[in-house]
Order: C-alpha cells, then sequence, then structure tokens
C-alpha cells in the first residue's frame, strides 16, 4: 500500500537496479570480485583462499538474503500458521557447500571460482564450523531446519548465538585438552545482525500486587536487572525450492553503556562489571551432552534465550489483530526438550499479567500451542532447578510455576482422591531441601503433545520418568513417537558426492534427494556388475580421503584396504568406547598369539575413534586417555604386521564426520540396551553403505527392521532384562566375564603404560558395579565381531549387504521426521514461495 504513492520514476529505478544477483556463472563472478575489492578491501594481488572463502560465501549470501526475503514476505503476506523450533543448541557446522548444493549453485559457482584461479575444494576448505551444540540433540535441530525449509513449511528456529561454540579438542600425551571455540573471529557471512531488534529482557527484583479497573486481583513483576537481546538471523535454504528459513540467535549486550559517574570516582572494576556480566550470558555454550549443570547462568541462558524469543513471537503474532484464541491456530511452539520449558511459564505471564488473559484462558492457549521432545531418560540429564534459584532469578516465573502446580494437582487429585503418593509423584515441585523445579514435569503438563525420539525410547518414557504421567492421562494421550531423521542432503549428497552421483545415474535423477524413499529403487541394481564396481570405488574413494585425514591429523598410517571400524560420538560410559578398546586388547593380545600363517588369513582391521568429552567427566577423559595408549603400543608393534591399527581422531566435529562417516565399512553403535535414545549418527553410516554393529537400542532396532538380518549386526541383553542385570551386580557376587578379565589383567599388568593411571576406569567395573553392563555384554560383543570379520572376507557378500543397507534407508529422511510433526503436532500446512518482484 505504502509503495503504490511512490512516484514512477522511484519504482522505476529498483526496478532497473535491483535484483541482480543471478545464479550464472558470469554473475557470480561479478559478485566474487566486487566483494574481493569492496566487502574485503583486497585485490587481485593480495588474495588468498581465505580471501576466496570470504568472497565465494558472500557472493553466496547476497543470493541467499534474496530468497530470505522473498520467503518472509510470502510467510507474512500468507499469514499462516507457524513452527516456531526452540533449541539451545543448532549444530550447523559449515554452511557453504550446502548452500551452493541446495541453492544449485554448485557448478556455476565451482567453474566461477576455478576461472578465477582457486580449486572450490580449498576454498570449501576454509570455512570453519559453526558448532553451537553438543552432539546428536543439536545436529537433529539442524536437520530438521534443513527439512523444514525443503518442505516449504514456515518455520523459524530460535536459539543464542554463543561466542564461544563447543570446545576445540587437541590431545596432549593422549589427553584431551580443550582450547576455546572462537568461531566469531573472522566475519560470519551467515548471520545478518538484526542490531535493530533488540528485546529488553529483565531479570531479578520483586512482584507487586495490584488490584485493575475490573477489580481483578493482578501482579506485575518488577526486574531490576535488564540485559538487551539482539536478533542475529541465520538463513536456512532449502534443497530445489525458493523457500530459505531463518535461525533467530540471540546474543546479549549491556542496556548502558558503562556507568560513567562510577568510571569518573575510579571504580573502574564496578563500572564496566555490569557491561561484563551482560555479556557473559550468551558467552559459552554448555560443553554438556546428557548432563544437567545447575549453574545459575545456564538458568539466565534459557530465560534469557526464551523471553526474547516469545516476545517476538508474540510480536509478530500481533500484528494480525487477532484475538488471543486465535494464538494456537497461528503458532506452534516445539521444545528442543526441556531446555526452553520456562517459555511456557513466559507465555502464562505475558497473558495473563501483561495482556489481561483470564488465567484459565490462558492456560488454555499456552498448552495448546506447545508440544515437548524428550531426548533423554539418563537420570543425571533430568533438569531439575532449585525453588530458591528460580525464585531470586525470576520471582514471578516461580508464582506461576506454583499455580500451575496447584491447578494441576487439583485435577489429579479429583481423579485420584486420597492418593498423596500419585500426587508427590506426578508434582513440579519435588518436595526436597531445598525443593525443586521439576523441567521435564512442567514440560509434559504445559504441553498438548510428549514425544520421544525413536520407538524403543518413546515405550521407555512412558514406563519409567513418566509412568504416572500415563496413569493420569491415560495410554491413548498425549504421548507418542516420533522417530529422529537426518537430512540426506548433507548426509549423503554433501559429503559422499561420488555415491550421490551413482545414485542419480542409477535412478535416472535427483528424485531421491527429496523422497528417500526412493532409493529401494537401489535393490535391482544390486547384482547388476557396473554398478558394484562403482559402489565399492566410491567407497573405496572415500577410505583413501579418509586415510589422508588420519595421516594429516594424527601422524598415524593405516591402509586403506582394510576394514574401517569405526566409533565416533561424544565419549559418554552409557556409550561405551570403553567396551570398543577393551575389545581391542582383546583382538590385539589374539594377533600377538598367532602365528605369521594364522594371521595371514585375518581380517586387517583399523579402528577409528572420535569424540569429545565433557571438560568436567573425569572417567570420559580416561577413555580417551586409555585409547591413545592402546594406539601406541598396537601401532608400533611390528610383529601383528599390520593386522591391527587404532587412531582417536581429534576434534570430531560435523565437517569432520562429514569425511569419516562415508568411509566407514562398520560402525559401533553400543550403548547399553535402554539408555541411546535414538542416535543419529547410525542413520548416516548406513544410508552411506556402512554396516552396523549395535546393541538392541534407540534406532538401531528400527534400522534392523528396515534393512534385515542379514545386514546388521546386533548383540548384548535387551532394555528390559537391564534392570535385573544391575540387581545382580550389586547384591550377588557376579564373575566377571573371563576374556573381558583377561583384558583388565593386560591393563593392569602394564602392557599400556603405568596402570595406576586407569585404576579409576578400571574400577567403574568392579566398585562402580558395572552400571553399564560391560562384562554382561562383553561375550556377545566378542562374538559379533567374529562374525563381523567372517562376513567381510565374503566381499561380493559384503558389497551386497552395503547396497541394500542405503537402498533401504528411506524412512530415516529428517523430511519424513518432520511431516511427521507438521501433520500430527503442529497441525502446519506447506507455504511455497512466491517469486517476488525486488520492489
Ligand atoms: C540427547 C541430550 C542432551 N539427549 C542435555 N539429551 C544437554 C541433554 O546441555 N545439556 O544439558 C545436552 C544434550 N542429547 C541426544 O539426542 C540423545 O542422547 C540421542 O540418543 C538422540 O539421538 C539425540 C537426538 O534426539
Ligand atoms: P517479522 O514478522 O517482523 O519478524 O518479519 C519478518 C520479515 O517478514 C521482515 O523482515 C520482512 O522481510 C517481512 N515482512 C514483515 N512484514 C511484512 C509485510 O507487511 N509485508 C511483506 N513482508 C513483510
Amino acid at each position: 500500500k505504502e509503495i503504490a504513492k511512490l512516484p514512477k520514476e522511484t519504482l522505476a529505478l529498483w526496478e532497473k537496479y535491483g535484483g541482480d544477483e543471478t545464479d550464472d556463472k558470469e554473475a557470480f563472478q561479478k559478485s566474487f570480485i566486487r566483494h574481493v575489492t569492496t566487502t574485503l578491501a583486497r585485490s587481485i594481488y593480495n588474495i588468498d583462499n581465505f580471501s576466496a572463502y570470504q568472497a565465494t560465501a558472500h557472493s553466496v549470501r547476497d543470493r541467499l538474503i534474496k530468497r530470505w526475503n522473498e520467503t518472509q514476505q510470502t510467510h507474512t503476506e500468507a499469514d499462516s500458521k507457524r513452527v516456531y523450533y526452540l533449541s539451545l543448541e543448532f549444530l550447523l557446522g559449515r554452511s557453504l557447500d550446502n548452500a551452493l548444493l541446495n541453492l544449485g549453485l554448485k557448478d556455476n559457482c565451482g567453474e566461477g571460482v576455478k576461472e578465477l584461479g582457486f580449486a572450490m575444494e580449498d576454498v570449501l576448505d576454509q570455512e570453519v564450523d559453526a558448532a553451537l551444540g553438543n552432539g546428536g540433540l543439536g545436529r537433529l535441530a539442524a536437520c530438521y531446519m534443513d527439512s523444514l525449509a525443503t518442505l516449504d513449511y514456515p518455520a523459524w528456529g530460535y536459539g543464542l548465538r554463543y561466542t564461544y561454540g563447543i570446545f576445540q579438542q587437541r590431545l596432549k600425551d593422549g589427553y584431551q585438552v580443550e582450547f576455546p571455540d572462537y568461531w566469531l573471529n573472522f566475519d560470519n557471512p551467515w548471520e545478518l545482525p538484526r542490531l535493530d531488534v533488540v528485546v529488553d529482557v529483565k531479570f531479578y527484583g520483586s512482584v507487586n500486587r495490584y488490584t485493575d479497573e475490573k477489580g481483578r486481583k493482578r501482579y506485575a513483576w518488577e526486574g531490576i536487572d535488564t540485559v538487551q537481546s539482539v536478533a542475529y538471523d541465520v538463513p536456512i535454504p532449502g534443497y530445489g525450492t525458493k523457500n530459505c528459513i531463518n535461525i533467530r540467535l540471540w546474543s546479549s549486550k549491556p542496556k548502558r553503556q558503562f556507568d560513567l559517574s562510577r568510571f569518573n570516582e575510579g571504580q573502574y572494576e564496578q563500572a564496566v562489571q555490569e557491561q561484563m556480566q551482560a555479556e557473559n550470558i550468551t558467552a559459552v555454550l554448555y560443553p554438556n551432552d546428557n548432563h544437567m549443570v545447575g549453574k545459575e547462568l545456564r538458568l539466565k541462558q534459557q530465560y534469557f534465550w526464551v523471553a526474547a524469543s516469545l516476545f517476538d513471537i508474540v510480536r509478530r503474532f500481533k500484528k494480525s489483530q487477532r484475538p488471543w484464541s486465535h494464538f494456537p491456530d497461528q503458532v506452534a511452539i516445539q521444545l528442543n526438550d526441556t531446555h526452553p520449558s520456562l517459555a511456557i511459564v513466559e507465555l502464562q505471564r505475558i497473558l495473563v499479567d501483561l495482556e489481561g488473559v483470564d488465567w484459565d484462558d490462558a492456560w488454555e492457549i499456552v498448552t495448546r500451542t506447545f508440544a515437548f521432545t524428550n531426548h533423554t531418560i539418563l537420570p543425571e540429564a533430568m533438569e531439575r532447578w532449585p525453588v530458591p534459584m528460580v525464585q531470586y532469578l525470576l520471582p514471578r516465573h516461580m508464582q506461576i510455576i506454583f499455580d500451575i502446580n496447584l491447578f494441576f494437582l487439583q485435577k489429579v487429585e479429583k481423579a485420584f482422591p486420597d492418593n498423596r503418593d500419585l500426587l508427590a509423584r506426578l508434582s513440579i515441585i519435588e518436595e526436597s531441601t531445598p525443593q525443586f523445579v521439576r523441567m521435564a514435569h512442567l514440560a509434559v503438563v504445559g504441553s498438548h503433545r510428549v514425544n520421544g525420539v525413536a520407538e524403543l525410547h518413546s515405550e521407555l518414557i512412558k514406563k519409567t520418568i513418566f509412568k504416572d504421567f500415563i496413569q493420569y492421562y491415560g495410554n491413548d494421550s498425549k504421548f507418542e513417537n516420533k522417530t529422529n531423521g537426518i537430512t540426506p542432503r548433507r548426509w549423503l549428497h554433501q559429503a559422499n558426492p561420488k555415491l550421490s552421483e551413482l545414485i542419480t545415474d542409477t535412478l535416472g535423477n535427483k528424485n531421491w534427494l527429496k523422497n528417500l524413499d526412493l532409493l529401494k529403487g537401489l535393490k535391482s541394481y544390486v547384482d547388476n556388475k557396473d554398478f558394484r564396481k562403482r559402489w565399492v570405488a566410491a567407497k573405496h574413494s572415500n577410505k583413501v580421503r579418509l586415510t589422508e585425514y588420519i595421516k594429516k591429523t594424527t601422524g598415524i598410517i593405516v591402509n586403506s584396504n582394510a576394514l574401517f571400524d569405526v566409533q565416533v560420538k561424544r565419549i559418554h560410559e552409557y556409550k561405551r568406547q570403553f567396551m570398543n578398546i577393551l575389545g581391542v586388547i582383546h583382538r590385539y593380545n589374539t594377533l600377538k598369539k598367532m602365528t605369521s600363517e594364522e594371521r595371514a588369513d585375518v581380517v586387517h582391521r583399523v579402528v577409528i575413534f572420535g569424540g569429545k568429552a565433557a571438560p568436567g567427566y573425569y572417567i570420559a577423559k580416561l577413555v580417551i586417555k586409555l585409547i591413545n595408549s592402546v594406539a601406541e603400543v598396537v601401532n608400533n608393534d611390528n610383529s601383528i604386521e599390520d593386522s591391527l591399527k587404532v587412531a582417536f581422531i581429534p576434534d570430531y566435529n560435523v565437517s569432520v564426520a562429514e569425511i569419516i562417516i562415508p568411509a566407514s565399512d562398520i560402525s559401533q553403535h553400543i550403548s547399553t540396551a535402554g539408555t541411546e535414545a535414538s542416535g543419529t549418527s547410525n542413520m548416516k553410516f548406513v544410508l552411506n553403505g556402512g554396516l552396523i554393529l549395535g546393541t538392541v537400542d534407540g534406532a538401531n532396532i528400527e534400522i534392523h527392521e528396515e534393512i534385515g538380518d542379514d545386514n546388521i549386526f546386533m548383540f548384548g541383553n535387551l532394555a528390559h532384562q537391564v534392570d535385573d542385570l544391575r540387581h545382580a551386580h550389586r547384591y550377588r557376587n557376579v564373575p566377571m566375564d573371563p576374556s573381558l578379565q583377561a583384558v583388565i589383567n593386560d591393563i593392569e599388568s602394564g602392557q599400556f603404560g603405568d596402570s595406576r593411571i586407569f585404576a579409576p576406569l578400571i574400577n567403574t567395573l568392579t566398585l562402580g558395579q558395572d552400571y553399564y553392563l560391560i562384562s554382561d555384554d562383553f561375550q556377545s560383543y566378542l562374538d559379533a565381531q567374529k562374525l563381523v570379520d567372517e562376513a567381510y572376507k565374503d566381499k561380493e557378500g559384503w558389497i551386497t549387504k552395503s547396497i541394500l543397507c542405503s537402498a533401504n534407508m528411506g524412512k530415516f529422511s529428517s523430511d519424513r521426521a518432520i511431516q511427521e510433526y507438521a501433520e500430527r503436532i503442529w497441525n502446519i500446512e506447506p507455504v511455497p514461495v512466491v517469486t517476488k518482484k525486488h520492489i
């Protein structure tokens, strides 16, 4: 409407000069050179690979922004229901290659760069990862954003713009050492600073009671410490669509510059203190995976993020001038674990305190808006905040939590009169000293849907942590399953270009990248000689690429013809890297006892580890040390004639995963049954034609269902046996598995260096009562490893398995997962982006 009032000549100028960011090679080269000279203030004389990366990134950014604008305009005009994905972690990795592929610019851009004197590979390699996450949970959020964009959904992510991402890991004497990940050191072309989008967030203070004009009792929170939240937008382009969605990351900044009077009085430190404290809020990502740390700063991060995001969402809703009762028809908010569950309280506060909506109406709106995904049943990961801490930091929120709890428990009491134990178990407040707020209970009570992330996990949560809620809500209630998924764009097309090309050639087009079920078309080629040859060649070239990477990063030389056996993931006791390395010791000592002739018959193995341990997780760090100590001995023992090599690849992250995953023959997903909610790297390995050695846990079970018995190696006790086995360790004297005992004896004899170092680790098996059941599963694990060796000797048989693995992985596309969320939970429809003129 405003535009219509502009003079014709003005419009003509916009028409003439706007929107020249076309996708052809020449236009790209033009922008590349323009960015070198203007954005970077360099020239042909001083441009290196890094500047070439920056110029390329900025050229792509221009095109992303164009799509981003068109998308946001389309969504604003359509004014349809949007989904907001609240996640404290977005583990995006690198953006350039992904953007080129999703935008369909890779060929033109690659040629353009080459003609300008650079190799695209080197250019891509300059980018640092955006590593704003710990592991699976954060990467899942990134895959889901890719699918939301690809499927044309109107979606936004909300997160924090940490100044420091997950730490960088280096190794010193075999130990992990952490270095800060100052990823914003150079400018970040993948964010659009919105210095004008600022939200004030309050903390502390007190609550005043007053009577409003209608005579109602009302509450007003007077916060005393205000911090500013500044928006940075990260465009997420879909594959093969104009849709380009947004992740809005908030950065904290002091409200006032600094206290000049204090500064003048010479109290410099106090003067800058406020500034520092404000900036501290979004300074670092907490580096714990599956573990709660009860620091006040973490709670501050959560509220800071939730308050800014809800302010933004509510502001957007208000533009449409609809009544509040329509809010859940316009807005769906997904809570990625309990980390954002204060959002439930914040929305109730906005509606009741600020907008004057009656409590019950407000609560109806709140519960229809939120849905909650649980990602873990590990007790140490359950978020509980001390009531006194919440009370001090967020006094009004604490009151609201008590009220939510009161009204909830009143309903429970009505349904189950005189069942005090049930009330205590269901309560949002844990009645300990001090009291705690159980965030998972808050999230369940405040959401209309709760989901687990794989079938087994979704069943287990109903029997364990949420058992009592099932008693109250009924089994057919708000609890359901949404098995995780991964984006095939990054995890096959981008990470494994050779295999992607083979699949496209074989199936005749790239449709499989948007409909992963089409991979089953590969099954009819499983006996095709030429296809098999190319399949093996792709895997081999990926192994060669990894061989070079291992040499470059560890100095270890491995044979790319050996079986590559990979376990890469966060180091955690429940994931049992310890069992893997104990198995390696068993293998090593078996090999040592063999004659040369006997050894000539065995399959050569390269066992590859990677992953970070939380900086404060002592036992996990010892596992890393043990792996490196074993590697040192094994890799330097000529007597076993290269039949075994061990490598720990440092600083595992998304872009390292993109090199490792396509190169694996077998990967290990060997968590104690019932502990790994889903796992998502298991899906990535199998999609890339790698087999799995795994326990009956998480998504392994569903992968097994899809690919069949012949193509997976499963072992170990089942989830329903775990309780009894643990009980036995506690109350009976269960002898250690003999093969395991032998391995422990080897470590204790000093075969891998000073054994005293490893005593605390070994103690977890004895004094620690083997909580993760390594002894119970060890023989079964070794047996499964034998089957792997046998199967690998049958080269042709293995190739068939590898092909059938990929071909049957359609279900695990994040597109399928997102479609299920959209239909079953969010009730949102795709909104295809309409190309706009640039005016
Ligand atoms: C998963 C976490 C997690 N589950 C707390 N829980 C965190 C919990 O910083 N914290 O406090 C961070 C992360 N992460 C993982 O989620 C599961 O272990 C995987 O099995 C699952 O595949 C993944 C995605 O659903
Ligand atoms: P938000 O809803 O204010 O966050 O708007 C997001 C983006 O949508 C803006 O940056 C604009 O690009 C676009 N936008 C917002 N309002 C309008 C409108 O009224 N017409 C077209 N596009 C809009």
